[in-house]
């Protein structure tokens, strides 16, 4: 099989709901020297992709979001020591969140899974998040960087709510702030007065690489 057949195997294994098979192919995309970040873009992700046009469209239904939820799972179980092969250490600290509202976890805990292997040490506050809790965790952690992960548009309100409340909270010239989600775009981050916007989790891994080093100049 060449690797463009891989991908699309897995793609197609994703947006079919496939969790018996979905692992197998990732090995086989891996065995057949696919890069990694590739099956998570171009395979996984955009299987993702099709099962939101088709819940959207109405084909599926809810309990298929969970299983696609669930696939997605087991599709990334061969993926992540591959994606995490590394011996970088000590960058600092993140604070890691999905908005309150929003409980969609999967892109969220990517972020998380490269940071780490990045060295960043990564306080994961969850999912459905309140603004409070996120001004109480860069106050107790003493964090630079926070990362914001939204995927609901209604919830885009919660974005504005926390970074509202770092700002009453006398935090916000101290942290950069870094937006991401299916909803969110760079045009967002800026409207927004966020530092960053990731388009996916090598992206975030970048950007907190960059973000790292204005701190450390400023
Ligand atoms: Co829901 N859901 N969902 N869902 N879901 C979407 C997001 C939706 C687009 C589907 C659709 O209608 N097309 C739609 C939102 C529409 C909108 O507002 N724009 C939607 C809806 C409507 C809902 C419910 C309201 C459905 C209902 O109840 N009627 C409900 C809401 C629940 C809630 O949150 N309160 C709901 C529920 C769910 C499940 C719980 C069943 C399940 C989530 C399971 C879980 O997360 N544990 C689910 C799923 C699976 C999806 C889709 C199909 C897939 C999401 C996903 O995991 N994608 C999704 C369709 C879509 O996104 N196109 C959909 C794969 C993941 C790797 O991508 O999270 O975007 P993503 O992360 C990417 C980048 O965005 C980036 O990196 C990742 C890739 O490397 N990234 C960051 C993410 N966060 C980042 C942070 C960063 C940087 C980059 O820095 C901090």
């Amino acid at each position: 099989m060449d690797q463009d057949q891989a991908i699309k195997t897995i793609l197609e294994a994703v947006a079919n709901l496939d969790i018996d098979e979905v692992a197998g192919y990732v090995r086989a995309a891996l065995m057949a020297g696919v890069d990694p970040g590739k099956v998570l873009n171009d395979g996984l992700s955009a299987g993702m992709q099709v099962v939101g046009e088709r819940f959207q469209s109405g084909e599926y239904y809810l309990t298929d979001l969970i299983l696609a939820g669930e696939v997605m799972k087991a599709g990334l179980v061969p993926l992540r020591p591959v994606l995490t092969k590394t011996d970088l250490q000590g960058k600092g600290k993140v604070v890691l969140a999905t908005v309150k509202g929003d409980v969609h976890d999967i892109g969220k805990n990517l972020v998380f899974m490269m940071l780490n292997a990045a060295g960043y040490e990564v306080i994961d506050l969850g999912v459905d998040v309140a603004p409070q809790k996120i001004v109480e965790a860069v106050r107790l952690h003493n964090v630079r960087i926070v990362g914001l992960s939204v995927l609901l548009t209604p919830m885009v309100n919660q974005l504005h709510a926390t970074i509202n409340a770092l700002v009453e909270a006398g935090l916000r010239e101290h942290i950069k702030i870094i937006i991401g989600g299916a909803c969110t775009t760079p045009q967002l981050a800026e409207a927004l007065g966020c530092d960053a916007h990731g388009a996916d989790a090598v992206a975030a891994v970048q950007i907190c690489n960059r973000l790292t080093s204005s701190i450390l100049v400023a």
